[in-house]
Parts: C-alpha cells; sequence; structure tokens
C-alpha cells in the first residue's frame, strides 16, 4: 500500500512543499504540494527527483572509523569515541584555533545545521571558521553589515509587485534563485512581464533568464561595480534621485555623490564594454519604473569588487527610493526572528576583528576565507599554530574551493578529521571519522535561514516522512553529540543541548524588556513547551518569541509550533512590509550610505577603470538539474546538457583552433584542467564557462554513477590568492584563463 507525505524540498533556496509517495519507507515519487501556501504545487526536475536523491545506494549507512589506514564500517558510539578522542588532545596541546571547523551549503538546508553548529563553534571557541560563504555571498553580508549595522539585513526584490526588475549575475531559470526564496521563480519572472513590467539581465552569457529579459547587457565579467557605479552617477548628474520616504532614515548621500564623481557612463565603457548610451538608458528605466527592483546574485559577488557591486545594488536601490517601499526591496519578517526591538541605534557592524595566520585576512561576520583552508592547515608561522584537527559538517571544499589538489594534501597532513556528511566523497575520504545523516526524507524540516530571504513571509513544518531506518541516528542529535565530543563533554545527553539553549534563551528574554516575556518564570515558559523533541521544543520556543508568536500566552492567536502542526500545509504571513527604520543596527541609527571601508575601497575601483584584460576570462555556470558537488551521483539528474564541458564563442574558438566536442586545456594560476569544448554563441567574445562542482575522479571516493562522467574540477585553475579583499570572498568569476586545443601527439616515424 502506498501512502503520501509532506515534506519541504532541501535540495534550493525555493523551499517548495512536495507531496512524496511513499511504499513502506521508500520514496517512490514526488510532486508539488498544490495546497502549499508558498509554492502552490511547482515543482523542478530537481524536486521530482527526490525519491532518487533520497534513496542513492551509495549514501552511507553507518559511520566510518579509520583503522589502520582505512576507513571502516562503525557503531556510534566506536565513532564518537574517536571523535572525543582526536579533537581534544590537539584543543589542548594547541589551543581552539587548532581546530578548524568548515561548514559547507547544506547546513542551510537542514534544521541541524541551523540548530547547532553556533553551538559547536562557541563551545570550541575556535577562530578558525570556514564556510561556504566565502565562496558565495560574503560580500552581500559584509555591504549589509556596513549599510544597515545587520549582516543578515539583506533586502529581497518584491518579485511579485515590481514593476522593473534589474538582474545582475543570476540565473534564476536554472538555480531557481538565491538570497531571494522564491519557489517558482520563472512563473513570477514570466508574470512580471505579463502585467507590463520590464526584466532586464546583466551576464556576460546569455542564459535562459536572459532570453527571458527585455534587455540583456553581456557585460565584460567583473566589472559589474564600476557599470553601477555609472548608473549612480546618472542618477546624480541627471537629477534622478528620489529617496521618497527614505529620506529621513538615509546620511551621506551628498559624500556618496562626490565619491562616484569619476564613474562617468564614458569613463567606464570601456572597461565593462557596454556603451556609455546603454548605461544612462539602464539608470534612467531604473529612475522611471513606477517602482524597481536591482538584485544582484553569485555573478556580482564573487568578482574581485564583490562587495562594492553588492552595496552599489542596495545603494542603487536606495537612490531611487525602492527600498523597504512594496515593489521594490525589502526586508522579510520571518516566524523565527527575535522580537523586533523598538528602532535606534546600534551597535554598528565591524570587520577584522581578527587575521588570518598566513597571509592576514581580515574576518568577516566571524569567518575567515575558505580560499585560505589550505594554506591555514599546511603553512608554519611564528603567529600560531596551523589548524591541525578539522570538523568539516556538509562541506567539500576540494571541489568547491580554489586549488583543491592543495587541500586534498593538506587535509591529508591533518592529526585528525571528522566530516559529517552522506558520501564518502573528494573531501571526506581524509577524515578519519565520517559521521552519516540520514536521507532527507527521514529529517524534519523547516527553513530557518530561507525564511529571512523569502519573497513572501510565511512559516512552514515538515516532520519526517518516514521513520528513522534502524541504526541511523539524526543529524540534529549527530551534531548536538559531536558538540559534545568535541568541547570536552563526550557522552553527555545531547538532549541536554537543546534545554541548555532552551534555559538561556529564556533566561535572557525574561530580562529583555522589549520581550513579550519580560518578567516571567523562564521555568514556567519552558514547562509550556510542546514538541517531540529537543529541536521541536526550540522550534516552538523561537516561534513564540518570534514576531508573530503567541508569546506564552500573551497573544493567543499567535503562532506555536501546535499551531504550525495544525496547518501542514504552511501559514502564510502576509507579503512583505516596510521596516525601516526598525532593522537598522548601525551607530547612527540610519543607513550609512558610504561607509568608510567602503569609501576606502573605492581607489581600487578607479583603478580598474584603466583596466582591459587582453587573454579570455573565465565564468561558471550552473544546470538545472545539479546541485554543487553532489548531486552527479543521481542517474536521473545527470546526463543530457548537464555535463562539464567548456563553452567558447565561435569567434575565440576559431581564432584558437578549437573544434566542438574536442579537447580543450584551460589554465590558470592554480593549474590546469582538459575538458570537451562546447562552441556556443551562448557567451560572450573573451569568456569561456566551465560548470563547478565536477572532478569526480580521485580514489577512496563511494560515488559510483558520478565517477563514471568525472568532469573536471574548475576550482583547480584558481590558486586561491584572488580575493575581493573587504569580505574575503574568493574571486571565481571573471578569472584569467589560457585556452589552447589539445593537438593529438604525432608519432614519430621511424
Ligand atoms: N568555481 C565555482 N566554485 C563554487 C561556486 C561557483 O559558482 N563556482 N559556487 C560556490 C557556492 S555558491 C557554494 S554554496 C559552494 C558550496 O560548497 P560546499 O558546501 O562545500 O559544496 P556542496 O557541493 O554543496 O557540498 C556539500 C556537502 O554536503 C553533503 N551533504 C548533502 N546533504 C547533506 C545533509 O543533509 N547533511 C550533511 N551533513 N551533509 C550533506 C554533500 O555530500 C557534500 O559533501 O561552492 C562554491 N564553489
Ligand atoms: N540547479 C542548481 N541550482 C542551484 C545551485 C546549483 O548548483 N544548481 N546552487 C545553489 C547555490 S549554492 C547558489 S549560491 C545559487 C546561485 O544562484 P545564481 O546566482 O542564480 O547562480 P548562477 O546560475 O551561477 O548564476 C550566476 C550568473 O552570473 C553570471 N556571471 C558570471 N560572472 C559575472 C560577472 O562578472 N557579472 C555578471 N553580471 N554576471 C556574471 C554567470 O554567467 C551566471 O549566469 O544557486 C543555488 N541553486
Ligand atoms: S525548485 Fe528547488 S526547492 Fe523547488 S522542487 Fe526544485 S530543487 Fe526543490
Ligand atoms: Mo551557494
Amino acid at each position: 500500500m502506498s501512502r503520501t507525505a509532506l515534506r519541504i524540498c532541501p535540495l534550493c533556496e525555493a523551499t517548495c512543499g512536495l507531496t512524496l509517495t511513499l511504499e513502506g519507507t521508500r520514496v517512490t515519487g514526488a510532486r508539488g504540494d498544490r495546497d502549499d501556501v508558498f509554492s502552490q504545487g511547482f515543482i523542478c526536475p530537481k524536486g521530482a527527483s527526490f525519491g532518487a536523491v533520497d534513496g542513492d545506494p551509495d549514501r552511507l549507512r553507518t559511520p566510518l572509523v579509520r583503522r589502520d589506514g582505512e576507513l571502516c564500517e562503525a557503531t556510534w558510539e566506536e565513532a564518537f569515541d574517536a571523535v572525543a578522542a582526536g579533537i581534544r588532545p590537539v584543543v589542548e596541546r594547541y589551543g581552539p584555533n587548532a581546530v578548524g571547523v568548515v561548514l559547507g551549503n547544506p547546513n542551510v538546508h537542514t534544521m541541524a545545521g541551523a540548530l547547532y553548529p553556533p553551538l559547536l563553534i562557541a563551545g570550541l571557541g575556535t577562530r578558525s571558521l570556514f564556510t561556504a560563504s566565502t565562496v558565495d555571498q560574503m560580500p552581500k553580508h559584509v555591504s549589509s553589515g556596513l549599510l544597515y549595522g545587520d549582516a543578515n539585513a539583506i533586502p529581497v526584490p518584491d518579485l511579485d509587485h515590481t514593476d522593473h526588475l534589474l538582474l545582475i549575475g543570476a540565473n534564476p531559470l536554472e538555480s531557481n534563485g538565491s538570497l531571494c526564496t522564491a519557489p517558482d521563480f520563472p512563473g513570477r519572472l514570466k508574470a512580471l512581464k505579463a502585467r507590463g513590467g520590464t526584466l532586464t539581465v546583466i551576464d556576460p552569457r546569455r542564459t535562459r533568464t536572459a532570453k527571458l529579459a527585455d534587455r540583456h547587457i553581456a557585460v565584460r565579467p567583473g566589472t559589474d561595480a564600476l557599470l553601477l557605479a555609472a548608473m549612480a552617477y546618472v542618477l546624480f548628474a541627471e537629477d534622478l534621485v528620489d529617496l521618497g520616504d527614505l529620506a529621513p532614515h538615509v546620511q551621506d548621500l551628498p559624500e556618496l555623490r562626490y565619491a562616484v564623481r569619476d564613474f562617468s557612463p564614458e569613463a567606464v565603457a570601456a572597461a565593462c564594454d557596454v556603451e556609455a548610451g546603454t548605461i544612462r538608458t539602464l539608470a534612467r528605466e531604473l529612475a522611471a519604473a513606477p517602482t524597481a527592483a536591482v538584485y544582484g546574485r553569485i555573478g556580482s559577488c564573487t568578482v574581485p569588487h564583490g562587495t562594492l557591486a553588492s552595496w552599489l545594488v542596495d545603494v542603487l536601490n536606495i537612490l531611487t527610493g525602492n527600498l523597504d517601499r512594496p515593489g521594490g526591496a525589502l526586508f522579510p519578517q520571518a516566524a523565527t526572528d527575535r522580537t523586533p526591538r523598538p528602532a535606534g541605534p546600534g551597535r554598528g557592524f565591524a570587520l577584522g576583528r581578527w587575521h588570518s595566520r598566513v597571509s592576514r585576512h581580515p574576518e568577516a561576520k566571524g569567518e575567515l576565507p575558505l580560499s585560505a583552508l589550505a594554506e591555514e592547515i599546511d603553512t608554519a608561522t611564528e603567529e600560531g599554530e596551523p589548524v591541525r584537527a578539522l570538523i568539516a559538517v556538509a562541506a567539500n571544499p576540494v571541489l568547491s574551493a580554489p586549488d583543491g589538489d592543495r587541500l586534498d594534501k593538506a587535509l591529508d597532513s591533518l592529526d585528525f578529521m571528522v566530516s559529517v556528511d552522506p558520501y564518502l566523497n573528494e573531501t571526506s575520504r581524509h577524515a578519519h571519522v565520517v559521521l552519516p545523516p540520514p536521507p532527507p526524507a527521514q529529517s524534519a524540516h523547516h527553513d530557518f535561514a530561507f525564511n529571512t530571504l523569502a519573497i513572501r513571509n510565511q512559516v512552514r513544518y515538515t516532520r519526517p516522512a518516514v521513520p528513522l531506518e534502524p541504526g541511523r541516528m539524526a543529524e540534529t542529535e549527530i551534531l548536538a553529540r559531536l558538540a559534545l565530543a568535541a568541547t570536552g563533554m563526550h557522552g553527555a545527553d545531547p538532549a541536554a543541548v537543546d534545554a541548555m539553549v532552551i534555559d538561556q534563551t529564556l533566561g535572557k528574554a525574561v530580562g529583555d524588556p522589549h520581550s513579550p516575556v519580560h518578567g516571567r518564570d523562564p521555568k514556567e515558559l519552558a514547562a509550556q513547551l510542546t514538541g517531540a523533541n529537543g529541536p521541536e521544543r526550540r522550534l516552538d520556543m523561537m516561534l513564540r518569541l518570534g514576531p508573530y508568536g503567541d508569546g506564552f500566552g500573551v497573544r493567543p492567536d499567535g503562532l506555536t509550533l501546535e499551531k504550525l502542526l495544525a496547518h501542514p500545509h504552511g501559514i502564510d504571513l502576509g507579503p512583505l512590509r516596510p521596516r525601516l527604520p526598525q532593522p537598522l543596527k548601525t551607530v547612527s541609527g540610519k543607513v550609512e550610505l558610504l561607509p568608510q571601508p567602503i569609501a576606502d575601497d573605492l581607489p581600487r575601483l578607479r583603478e580598474a577603470l584603466r583596466e582591459r584584460p587582453d587573454g579570455l576570462v573565465l565564468v561558471g555556470r550552473r544546470h538545472l538539474r545539479s546541485n554543487n558537488s553532489w548531486m552527479h551521483n543521481v542517474p536521473a539528474l545527470t546526463g543530457g546538457t548537464n555535463r562539464c564541458t567548456l563553452h567558447i564563442h565561435p569567434e575565440d574558438a576559431e581564432r584558437l583552433g578549437v573544434r566542438d566536442g574536442a579537447p580543450v586545456r584551460v589554465k590558470g594560476a592554480g593549474g590546469e584542467v582538459t575538458a570537451p569544448a562546447e562552441i556556443t554563441d551562448g557567451v560572450r567574445r573573451g569568456v569561456v564557462s566551465l560548470p563547478h562542482g565536477w572532478g569526480h575522479d580521485r580514489p577512496g571516493t563511494r560515488l559510483t554513477h558520478a565517477a563514471t562522467d568525472p568532469g573536471v574540477n574548475v576550482n583547480q585553475l584558481l590558486d586561491g590568492s584572488l580575493l575581493d579583499p573587504l569580505s574575503g570572498n574568493a574571486v571565481l568569476n571573471g578569472v584569467p584563463v589560457e585556452v589552447s586545443a589539445v593537438t593529438e601527439k604525432l608519432t614519430p616515424l621511424t
């Protein structure tokens, strides 16, 4: 007998509600949940393959522990014993910074990843924290930190109501959107056009998204900050700046005007390879639209001026009065956000409170650049100890970060490494202990992160669709036990971790005059919490303390876990609404338009006015049926156009003697790779494109299907030295490379 169960999809940021078909404990089908309050039945090919992703036979079923050099199946007890025995001596001998923590992307797609890593890091007291954010969106956090005083205050475009959308370096038709959670992003773009709105896309490739656009600007990679600065210049020069309702909340407008004085359209045109007249038109259209939203993503972040470009995205929204207004870009308000405190000055955002040991990179948001992980392990300095033990949770930096070959060697040199990962892959193969989380159907789901980035306020929670298989451990429990084992409390009850968080949070809340529970007894509040386990009780607590919560009885109609469970398709909390000045935490209490670190970085942008790369530059690309490095093992999601090929423009191919389908050698500062050429005018002249997350040909992995078509690791072309200096974000796009046809070696005639 088959049955169905609801499960929010964890495979991308769109967070669609799925209806799974189950035969016993096997997922045999997935369709969009038509009653889901947010996704209303939308599903993409990845979500439709949920069963195949969930049931991949290569997923690890038991922990692995290294014995005599070999990874062997082990019990959970043996595995956590090994973790405690591996990490504690390193902490005791070399101090907490000798233990590195690497957090990968799926942590934002699991409840465990939201709830436990902060405890692990705080408990260890290590500053050696590296996450996928520094190969992704750190520039946006830094720009938000500087503008608004809160690195997590990221405005999202009001997709469903805007009249004009300017997309920069984003391809939501393949990625399904990022830092903008919107199920059916493609449908929403089509709806924008259907209601008479306009879509402009800035991308060096003519992507599927660009094909949908009214206007596509094939900018030279890495030059968006110049282009956007020129748009700001035009707004000032042509008297098009109109802050509207924002005016009382914004400071430094004259200073900003002065700061962009050198970036006229004429001055940037050659560097961007976009005509000055076009840039003027872009600015005028933005100003003229009744409402508009500028939105930048990977292509605007993973570049040498990532923070400046991210800052300018918001600057343009502000100068046209589109920040914080319907149809513009607004700050979501998630159900698990803290109760908003009254508006007023805050503590601001600090950068560079400490530095990496080897290259002295400043921290951002408490993190060091993932690009610096290898050198922090393999290079001794007088500053302090190198990283000697590593905890990797849902991370595959050997493929996702620059110079995987160097990282490979560095990981092999560690005293101890533990990976929390469902696969034995390019990174986890180096671990001494691998702790495998259960497949997603066996986990509960709530989107702590993505609800704070969603285009509509809503809240949803799904319990595990099937019970934990015998021998499995929930990832929440794995991470709780890992935190205990790593911090000297090995063997303590993992439920005590949640109880401690609840105690501390409620203790703080009752002392906070702005909290709905001010002055109450934390024990009485804790006793009111419902939920089948620690994570559910923590969710209940966050919901009840949050902006829509019942305040533990103060607002009886408010949210609780019980209420959420009674609404299995979720609860809609309405469209995004203006929130300023409340989200601001800057020292001035205002939007600080020209923060000092940004002003200090502008001379570097001025230098870029003169740069004209003469060779080819590399950009990335994503495929709809893929996800970073870990979905190439699912046959249903591979093949067809989802291949690791080098896109190259016909004119460049001709000049270099490259034939379609023939192997080409690509050389960068970090190494070289050989991939088949795919000649296409979908990339502009002077630009080649390789996707990331490939290179599944390393020994000692268990990715049977991926190994049949391994592809190459694009990040081997990077040496880790190219960074956006303010955020420490890796430069992954606009990287200089050399391309040459691979010529067959002629055997000399004898
Ligand atoms: N050249 C280039 N490089 C890039 C990018 C690019 O555009 N170009 N993109 C960058 C971006 S945006 C990102 S976010 C990073 C991603 O970088 P990573 O996070 O390092 O890479 P992922 O491929 O997402 O790998 C995540 C790991 O999590 C494991 N995993 C999957 N599901 C779960 C789970 O439920 N629990 C646990 N514990 N583990 C799980 C997978 O097996 C895999 O080992 O890559 C970056 N690298
Ligand atoms: N199918 C699929 N979906 C995914 C992922 C995946 O791997 N596959 N990964 C997920 C993750 S972790 C993330 S962070 C998001 C990313 O989501 P998006 O940011 O939408 O990702 P991309 O599809 O890589 O789009 C980036 C675009 O930037 C362009 N670009 C490159 N350099 C430049 C430049 O200098 N300037 C401009 N203007 N454009 C440039 C590229 O050509 C590319 O089309 O996607 C998520 N969703
Ligand atoms: S769009 Fe994203 S969340 Fe929705 S079904 Fe596809 S992979 Fe899942
Ligand atoms: Mo990402």
